[in-house]
């Protein structure tokens, strides 16, 4: 079997998504993710200029060998877009191989060690009673688990919260990446910040109850003794989970973080390979292991990490917001199926519109996700819709403090 073309397909539905197709000499095909949002023409490029030509005549089978190769051979390694080029290769070669097989990709790793993977949605409002609404919503479409951001007294625009940006009722796609030429500028203030969020988790414990997994996604935004405090306070309410809770280059910085609070944190939708997570798994610093198949280099190394997490009793909870397109989650869902240390997966429900590109088996019923029984991983691009929607310029926003200091968004 031989690879004889490779397709970079970039389509913006209901917001910007590069796939790539790779086409074999027995017209079987494979698809991946290869979406960085804000930054999609620099992986497309990425793409098209250095790996196409390299994966012509390759055989389709060597997956390890492909990524080893694509990712050694480039001699400049890691880097978020580098690692969402090698994951595009890698999950479509993963999906040949399951439809040469006759098998979805979760049985090439190890078949079914569940039933169905618990999700959880994104709930938000710009005051309690909106976060209210926000969450039964949630419930009734069925969530068994709750993330839960809010607008904060003083700031202008904070990450996060739908009804910030929902504009002419077309449906929040929560991707708060906004079309344009420029990126925009969004306020913060930590102290602020701080003061307010136990009081939100406090009303949503008391009208919701002790039980419901509740998530909050702290957005690198705290220094790592903030983190600590913030973690501390919100101990009462027992969170499931408290994520990106300072900023993690420097994976030392959460020891700090740990020493305070027996909050469980979550880390690393910004990471692309294991070595960032290295001593946060090797000093149990995390509690869950927050990679994107598409931002991590795919499957193959998305799979190893999680092995590597498992020796210290350290979960998964893999990002799957909207600017993680449905073949990626998909590639992580068929991961998630298949390892014995799952904990939870993100599910922003795609657009109607961006599923009439990207036709799926995936399917969402009371709470449980399932990426389906399809050979490969479950996804088809219907590429007459796709050329329907051009790429457009898109940015997500970014931070200044007050005094117009840059801060991490
Ligand atoms: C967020 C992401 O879902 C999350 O946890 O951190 O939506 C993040 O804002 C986007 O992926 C950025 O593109
Ligand atoms: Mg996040």
């Amino acid at each position: 079997m031989k690879i004889i073309a490779a397709d970079v397909i970039v389509t913006s539905p209901s917001r910007n998504f590069v796939t790539l197709k790779i086409t074999t000499n027995d017209g079987v095909t494979g698809l991946g993710d290869a979406t960085l949002n804000g930054r999609e023409l620099a992986v497309a490029a990425y793409l098209r200029e250095h790996i196409v030509p390299l994966l012509l005549d390759r055989d389709p089978h060597r997956i390890e060998d492909t990524w080893q190769f694509l990712y050694r051979s480039a001699y400049w390694r890691r880097g978020s877009v580098t690692m969402a080029a090698i994951a595009a290769v890698d999950m479509a070669l993963w999906d040949i191989k399951g439809k040469v097989a006759g098998l979805p990709v979760y049985q090439l790793l190890g078949g079914a060690s569940r039933t169905g993977l618990a999700a959880y949605g994104h709930a938000s409002g710009r005051d309690i009673p909106e976060l209210f609404d926000s969450i039964k919503m949630h419930l009734e479409d069925g969530y068994t688990h709750i993330r839960v951001q809010t607008s904060i007294p003083g700031v202008r625009a904070v990450y996060g919260v739908a009804a910030q940006t929902q504009s002419s009722g077309e449906r929040y796609d929560y991707e708060p990446a906004s079309r344009g030429a420029l990126p925009v500028e969004e306020d913060w203030d930590t102290r602020a910040y701080l003061r307010h969020l136990p009081g939100v988790f406090e009303a949503v414990r008391n009208e919701f109850g002790p039980t419901l997994p509740l998530l909050h996604d702290g957005h690198h935004r705290m220094t790592p003794i903030q983190a600590a405090k913030l973690g501390k306070s919100l101990e009462p309410f027992d969170l499931f989970w408290l994520e990106d809770c300072t900023p993690a280059e420097n994976q030392e910085a959460l020891r700090l973080v740990r020493q305070h609070t027996t909050t469980p944190l979550a880390i690393g939708e910004v990471f692309n390979t294991v070595w960032d997570f290295q001593l946060l798994i090797r000093e149990q610093l995390i509690d869950y292991v927050r990679a994107a198949s598409t931002h991590f280099g795919g499957i193959s190394p998305l799979k190893k990490v999680m092995d590597y997490a498992a020796q210290y009793q350290i979960k998964s909870g893999f990002h799957g917001p909207t600017d993680v397109s449905p073949v990626g989650l998909a590639a992580q869902a068929h991961v998630g199926l298949a390892i014995h240390n799952f904990g939870v997966q993100e599910y922003m429900a795609h657009s109607d519109r961006t599923n009439s590109v990207f036709e799926q088996t995936m399917t969402f019923k009371d709470g449980s996700l399932h990426p389906g029984d399809a050979p490969g991983l479950g996804v088809e691009l219907n590429e007459e819709a796709a050329a329907a929607f051009p790429y457009q310029q898109a940015y997500l926003p970014y931070n200044r403090l007050a005094d117009g200091t840059m801060h991490d968004w």
